[in-house]
């Protein structure tokens, strides 16, 4: 029976294999998408131009690291419908991260730039148009209406000289080029299934994108055995993951005690100054940003997921325990599992 049981639990897992696989191929952008967003990516830089003549206008997150999601209502469902009910899964509306480097000396000061390039914009072209100067960041986000190439509509938000978004940008698709069927493929369904389960949304206490991606790597590079991913930032962990950092009691606390790098593995939350049980006093709320602690490739003082609060953390942690509880039932087609995740 146990040989039986081995055999069943390999065909489920090579049939759900194929089914993540084919249900992310779907999802993928269209060329069309992604030449309509590269237009607006050169009009935007001709117009960033006439202000700022040494200037670029670069892509980065997910348009540019390969883990972008198709921006289309129709299409991204289970293969039939009837697998998820009636309706269709809409995705988010695509967004397009977009900085503005200036290669001169001399240059405007980020609030400037952003104003005048709001009222460029307004002025020139047919987006919806919000200049944020004075934010801590300051970005102008901008809008478009749906069109036939884009049929949700188009947001992007342009920022200035954020070169760390460049280079993390670019080790993530560094990574999704090492094998790109298999990292793809989870990072995309992860993505889709957050965004499903209502916990992609750092707003809301939950965890970001960036967040979920950081976290399926750090599982490809270092807990899974043998490594699916190499590091590719090559310094040597700070300490080998052993059975007493990730379980206490026979529980996985992991969460709790640790910090999850990309970088370095995992490392514990007091060397890092991260600890979330006492308040350093100057930030009341400094237990709330700890909870789940993801260390940024380049920024490594900055918690990728200090906007996950108690109770995001709590439902992050309720939605994978119901996830693991689904494929664990292992329904008789893999495709009824998927669209269970993903209901
Ligand atoms: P979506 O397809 O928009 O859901 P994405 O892959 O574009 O996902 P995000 O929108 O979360 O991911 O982030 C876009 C990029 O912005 C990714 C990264 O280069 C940068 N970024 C986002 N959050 C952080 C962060 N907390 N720290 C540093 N860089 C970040
Ligand atoms: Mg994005």
């Amino acid at each position: 029976p146990m040989q039986r049981r081995q055999a069943s639990k390999q065909r489920f897992v090579a049939e759900l294999s194929q089914c993540l696989f084919d249900f992310v191929i779907q999802l993928l952008p269209t060329q069309e998408e992604m030449a309509v967003k590269e237009d607006v990516r050169k009009l935007l830089e001709r117009l960033i131009r006439t202000i700022e003549p040494d200037s670029r206008l670069l892509s980065f997150g997910s348009t540019a690291n390969g883990f972008s999601l198709r921006n289309s209502g129709e299409r991204q469902c289970f293969c039939g419908r009837s697998e998820i009910g009636s309706k269709p899964f809409r995705g988010a509306l695509a967004d397009m991260d977009l900085c503005c480097l200036i290669d001169s000396e001399e240059r405007l000061s980020a609030t400037d730039l952003v104003t005048m390039l709001g009222d460029l914009l307004e002025r020139e072209t047919k987006f919806h148009v919000k200049p944020l100067p004075h934010a801590r960041i300051p970005i102008v986000k901008l809008s478009l209406d749906p069109s036939p190439g884009l049929p949700l509509g188009i947001a992007c938000d342009i920022g200035f000289e954020n070169r760390l978004a460049l280079e993390n940008t670019r080790l993530l698709m560094c990574y999704a080029m090492i094998d790109p069927t298999r990292v793809r493929t989870m990072v995309l369904f992860l993505k889709v299934w957050s965004k499903r389960r209502k916990i992609n949304s750092p707003y809301k206490g939950t965890l970001s994108s960036y967040g979920y991606v950081l976290l399926v790597i750090y599982f490809l590079v270092h807990v899974k055995n043998p490594p699916v991913l190499p590091n590719l930032q090559q310094m040597p962990p700070l300490r080998p993951i052993s059975k007493e950092d990730t379980h206490l009691n026979g529980h996985n606390i992991c969460y709790n005690t640790g910090v999850a790098s990309i970088r370095a593995g995992l490392i514990k939350k007091e060397v890092k100054g991260w600890q979330n049980e006492q308040s350093n006093g100057r930030y009341n709320d400094s237990r709330e940003r700890n909870r789940l602690c993801i260390e940024d490739p380049f920024e490594a003082d900055y918690n990728v997921a200090r906007c996950v609060t108690k109770d995001g953390l709590y439902t992050i942690r309720g939605e994978f325990m119901r996830a693991a509880r689904i494929l664990a039932s292992r329904p008789e087609r893999a495709i009824v599992a998927l669209a269970e995740l993903c209901e």
